[in-house]
């Protein structure tokens, strides 16, 4: 393989189609509004694609959180929710699926993601601790800090390059990690924590053997390790197809061998687990389980519900039976894949190789013009947005925040542009749309000058500031 080409890792594997593994039983119409009226939506908005009203949307890939579309399989299981304040008998299928398919002893539900994470981090971090993680997510380390820790990127480097190729890009790099524990002392690291296929860095995956040395490592210093398992089914996917000795092993048996190398994990459900709103977290440690336990009767609901009615548990424990089947993984990835080499082929920049949820476009060699401050890839998205109605979302400065000590902006190294695929929603007819958007939008980059924040909000400012064009 050259490291040269920019085919994409996933073109060197052969591979048979990626065609889904269902058909479609019921339709959503889509809203197409005219130019006219998506210039005046985007000002309104603040040239921030978080505001706009999905009705002013055609096709939505602002995330794939929770954006899914669920089996017939799990709306039936909708009609079975046991909406028992205690004890309901969907979460003891909850429980089940999880202790199946994760492998954790202790389970507790919750919200969604950040609900867990919030549990794990007062539990876990005391004040001025360490955090080390493979790269950082928006609402992760915010938890982390306001329980008192300091994040700290221990990602290989060539994470932060987006022309890179790398099979496992999203990997701890033990010399970073080790260096850390030498400096501050074992003591003063909370734990390390570790997300599958890392999102800000455009969906890559870690690979087994890291997992496997970061567990080493970790056991001979005394310090936990805990999973972020949010996107982990698409990471076994990765391994599955990249790493030796498991392209005959199963997308269930990968999941379970991988979680085997931590303590526990939180989950933002709504991703994997095809669900439109859950998460949980998980845990072997009984003393921890305690804590947990009595920490999410504060804040999200009795330790049998976690904030969720009993459908919505039924549906995530149907949900993640059918997330680890590997026909639908090689299919979600697949798709993901097309955008990515139809883009590919056309040169415009985006993020290799192809990682698993999204294709993240490269805002600064599309708008090598716009200094970062102008925020590139936020303009790219409100760019996209009046070419074509498609929703995107900005994963760079505005993103990356303020430093907590500093108060400047950070300014991270990838300034991307997320389009963001729901699982089992939208055809390859609807990709091909949104290729030759952005495709469109490349042959106008030229005369685009960049935003400037007006409005910032304190906390994860990329949800709701404004902007206005420069
Ligand atoms: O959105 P939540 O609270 O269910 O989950 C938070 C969360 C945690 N970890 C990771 C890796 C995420 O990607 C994540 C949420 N991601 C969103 C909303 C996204 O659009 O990527």
């Amino acid at each position: 393989m050259s490291p040269n080409t920019l085919m994409t890792i996933g073109q060197q594997f052969s591979r048979r189609s990626w065609a889904e593994p269902w058909k479609i039983k019921m339709v959503e119409p889509l809203n197409m509004i005219t130019r006219d009226d998506r210039e005046k939506a985007l000002a309104e908005a603040g040239y921030n694609t978080f505001l706009l009203r999905s009705d002013d949307v055609y096709i939505d890939l602002l995330t794939d959180s929770g954006t899914g579309a669920m089996s017939d399989r799990q709306w039936a299981g909708m009609m079975l929710g046991d909406e028992a304040y205690a004890g309901s008998r969907n979460f003891y299928h909850l429980e089940a699926a999880i202790q199946k398919f994760y492998g954790y002893k202790y389970i507790v539900p919750t919200h969604q993601g950040r609900g867990a994470e919030h549990l794990i981090s007062q539990a876990v971090i005391k004040k001025g601790q360490y955090v080390p993680g493979n790269m950082y997510f928006t609402t992760t380390r915010l938890h982390q800090e306001l329980a008192g820790g300091i994040f700290v990127d221990v990602i290989i480097d060539e994470a932060h390059d987006p022309q890179i190729l790398h099979k496992f890009k999203g990997n701890i790099d033990l010399d970073k990690l080790e260096s850390l524990i030498k400096r501050e002392g074992a003591e003063n690291i909370a734990y390390v924590s570790v997300a599958g296929t890392v999102n800000m860095a455009g969906g890559q995956p870690v690979s087994m053997a890291n997992i496997k040395a970061v567990r080493k490592l970790a056991d001979h210093h005394g310090i936990k390790v805990f999973l972020d398992a949010t996107r982990l089914v698409e990471n076994a996917f990765f391994i599955q197809e990249r790493e030796d000795g498991y392209e005959n092993r199963s997308i269930a048996e990968i999941l379970l061998e991988f979680c085997s190398y931590s303590h526990g994990a939180w989950m933002s459900a709504k991703k994997d687990s095809l669900v439109n709103i859950g998460g949980w977290l998980a845990v072997d440690d009984r003393e921890l389980f305690e804590e947990l336990r009595n920490l999410v009767v504060v804040y999200e609901g009795l330790h049998t519900y976690g904030g969720l009615a009993g459908r919505d548990l039924e549906a995530m424990a149907i949900g993640i039976a059918e997330s680890v089947q590997d026909e639908h993984i090689q299919s979600r990835i697949g798709q993901v894949r097309y955008l990515g080499e139809l883009l590919t082929t056309w040169g415009i920049p985006i993020v290799h190789p192809v990682g698993g949820h999204a294709i993240f476009l490269d805002a600064k060699a599309f708008y090598p013009h716009l200094e970062q401050i102008k925020f590139p890839a936020q303009t790219l998205a409100a760019e996209l947005y009046l070419d074509s109605g498609i929703r995107s979302m900005e994963r760079g400065i505005a993103s990356a925040g303020r430093n907590a000590k500093t108060g400047d902006h950070n300014y991270p190294k990838l300034e991307l542009t997320r389009l963001t695929i729901p699982r089992r929603v939208y055809t390859q007819a609807h990709m091909d749309v949104v290729a030759e958007s952005v495709r469109a939008a490349y042959e106008t980059r030229d005369q685009t000058r960049g935003l400037k924040m007006v409005y910032e909000p304190k906390y994860l400012r990329f949800f709701q500031a404004r902007f206005e064009r420069l």
